[in-house]
C-alpha cells in the first residue's frame, strides 16, 4: 500500500440526498436498469495516461502536479505509478482499466529496451490484476509522442518508422492480450498531414489500410478475442487526420476490406473537434453497424480544442446512451473516461472527484435514456413519422422503378401534404427526463 490517497476509502452509493462530496448519488452498480446491473450497462474505465501520466504541462508551462512516481522514467516509478493506480482502481471500485504503452513503462532508448521495459510491467500488471477486479478494457499504442512519430507512424514517408510502428504495435497487442483486454484500439494521432505541399495522401492512405489489415491478421494469428478499434478525430495534433469523424472512418475501413473486422472508438471531444453533436457520431456508427466503444470525455464549448474533460452535461449523456441502449447496448465496449483534471487540481482526491462526478453523471443519463426507453414515447413518435413507409404502397414502390413509380404518381394524382416534425415537442418531450 502507498500513502497517495490518505484515508479516502472506497466510494459507495449514497442516493441523490447526499452531500457528501465523495459519495455516487446515482452510481449505484447493483442497481438493475432494463434488466441488466447498471455497472454491465456502464462498463466504466479508468485512462492511465490522463490520470497517471501526464503531468499537468500545457503549451505554455510544463508540470504542475507533484507525484511520488516523478520522474517517470525508470522501472522502480512505474511500479509505484502501477501500486497507486490499482488502489484507485479499488476505491472507485472501477471495473476497467486503459493504457498506452508510454504511460505503463519508461521509455527506452531502443526498440529492444521498451520491449524489455514493456514486458517486465505486463508481468507486475498481471500480479496486481489477479488480486483486483479491475479488467482491461483496451490496450493501445503511443505512436505520435516520440519525436520519430512527427511526420505520422503508419502514414511516416520513412519506411523505417512504419516497421518501428508495426513492431510497437505488435507488442502492444502481445500486452493486450496477456493481460486479457477486451478490446485494442488505435487513434492516428499524427496519421495526417500538416501540409499537402509535402504529402502524397494516396500512398499514406494505402499504408494505413495495410497497417490495419495487419494489425486485423495478426489479431487472428494470436487468438486476441478483442475488438479492434479506430478512434476518430478531426485534428489536433495533426493540422488534418485521416481518421476525420465516425463517417470517415467507416469509408476508410470500407476501401481496405475491413468493415467486418474493426468498429469505433467513439469519443465526446472528438466529435465536438468534428462539427458534431456526440449523439451524431454514435447514430452514425450504429447506421453502419460500427459502434465499437465510447471515450466519454467533453470539450470546452468555447475553447476549440481538446480539453478532455470529465463529462459534467446529463441531457447530452442522456441522448448518447439512448442510442446506445436502442443499439443493444455496449457489449465489448466500455465508458472510458479518457478526462484530465484542470492543471490546477492539484491534489489525490481532484483525481478521485473527477472520476466519480463523471460516473454519476453517466449514470444519471443512463437511467434518463432507460426511462424513455421504457416509456416509449420517442420511440412511438418516430414510428409515426415513419409509418407511411409500413404500407403496401411504399414497399412496393421500393421494388419497382423510376418507370413505375411516375406511372403510379399520374395515375393517382399523387399529391403529398408537409406534416410538422414536433422537434419542440420531444424536445419537450426528452427536458421531463433529464
Ligand atoms: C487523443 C485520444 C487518445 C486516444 C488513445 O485525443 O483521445 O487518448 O483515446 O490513444
Ligand atoms: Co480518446
Amino acid at each position: 500500500m502507498t500513502d497517495f490517497f490518505g484515508d479516502i476509502s472506497r466510494i459507495k452509493y449514497e442516493g441523490a440526498s447526499s452531500t457528501n462530496p465523495l459519495a455516487f448519488r446515482h452510481y449505484d452498480a447493483n442497481e438493475m436498469i432494463m434488466g441488466k446491473r447498471m455497472e454491465d450497462h456502464l462498463r466504466f474505465a479508468v485512462a492511465y495516461w490522463h490520470s497517471f501520466a501526464w503531468e499537468g504541462s500545457d503549451p505554455f508551462g510544463g508540470q504542475t502536479f507533484e507525484r511520488p512516481w516523478y520522474p517517470q522514467n525508470t522501472m522502480a516509478s512505474a511500479k509505484v505509478k502501477a501500486d497507486v493506480a490499482f488502489e484507485m482502481f479499488d476505491i472507485l471500485d472501477a471495473p476497467f482499466f486503459c493504457f498506452h504503452d508510454v504511460d505503463i513503462r519508461p521509455e527506452g532508448s531502443s526498440f529492444a529496451e521498451n520491449l524489455a521495459n514493456l514486458e517486465e510491467i505486463v508481468d507486475y500488471l498481471a500480479e496486481k490484476m489477479e488480486a483486483s477486479r479491475t479488467k482491461l478494457l483496451w490496450g493501445t499504442a503511443n505512436l505520435f509522442s516520440h519525436r520519430r512519430f512527427m511526420s505520422g507512424a503508419s502514414t511516416n514517408p520513412d519506411p523505417e518508422v512504419f516497421a518501428f510502428s508495426a513492431a510497437t504495435v505488435k507488442s502492444c497487442m502481445d500486452a493486450t492480450h496477456k493481460l486479457g483486454g477486451q478490446n485494442y484500439v488505435l487513434w492516428g494521432g499524427r496519421e495526417g498531414y500538416e501540409t499537402l505541399l509535402n504529402t502524397d495522401m494516396s500512398r499514406e492512405l494505402d499504408n494505413m489500410g495495410r497497417f490495419l489489415n495487419m494489425v486485423v491478421e495478426y489479431k487472428h494469428k494470436i487468438g486476441f478475442k478483442g475488438q479492434i478499434l479506430v478512434e476518430p478525430k478531426p485534428q489536433e495534433p495533426s493540422k488534418h487526420q485521416y481518421d476525420f469523424d465516425a463517417a470517415t472512418c467507416y469509408g476508410f475501413l470500407q476501401k481496405y476490406g475491413l468493415e467486418n473486422e474493426v468498429k469505433l472508438n467513439l469519443e465526446q471531444g472528438h466529435a465536438i473537434l468534428a462539427g458534431h453533436s456526440f449523439e451524431h457520431e454514435i447514430a452514425t456508427a450504429i447506421a453502419m453497424g460500427a459502434l465499437g466503444s465510447i471515450d466519454m470525455n467533453r470539450n470546452d464549448y468555447q475553447s476549440g480544442w481538446d480539453t478532455d474533460q470529465f463529462p459534467n452535461n446529463t441531457p447530452e449523456v442522456a441522448l448518447a446512451y439512448y442510442h446506445i441502449l436502442k443499439d443493444g447496448g455496449l457489449k465489448q465496449g466500455g465508458t472510458n473516461f479518457d478526462s484530465k483534471l484542470r492543471r490546477q487540481s492539484l491534489d489525490p482526491v481532484d483525481l478521485i472527484a473527477g472520476h466519480v462526478g463523471g460516473m454519476d453523471i453517466c449514470a444519471r443519463g443512463l437511467k434518463a435514456a432507460a426511462a424513455m426507453i421504457e416509456d416509449g414515447g420517442l420511440e412511438d413518435a418516430m414510428n409515426a413519422r415513419y409509418s407511411g413507409w409500413d404500407t403496401d404502397g411504399a414497399k412496393d414502390m421500393m421494388s419497382g422503378s423510376l418507370d413505375s413509380i411516375f406511372n403510379k404518381v399520374v395515375a393517382d394524382n399523387i399529391n403529398p401534404q408537409p406534416r410538422s416534425g414536433r422537434q419542440e415537442v420531444l424536445e419537450n418531450y426528452v427536458n421531463r427526463f433529464v
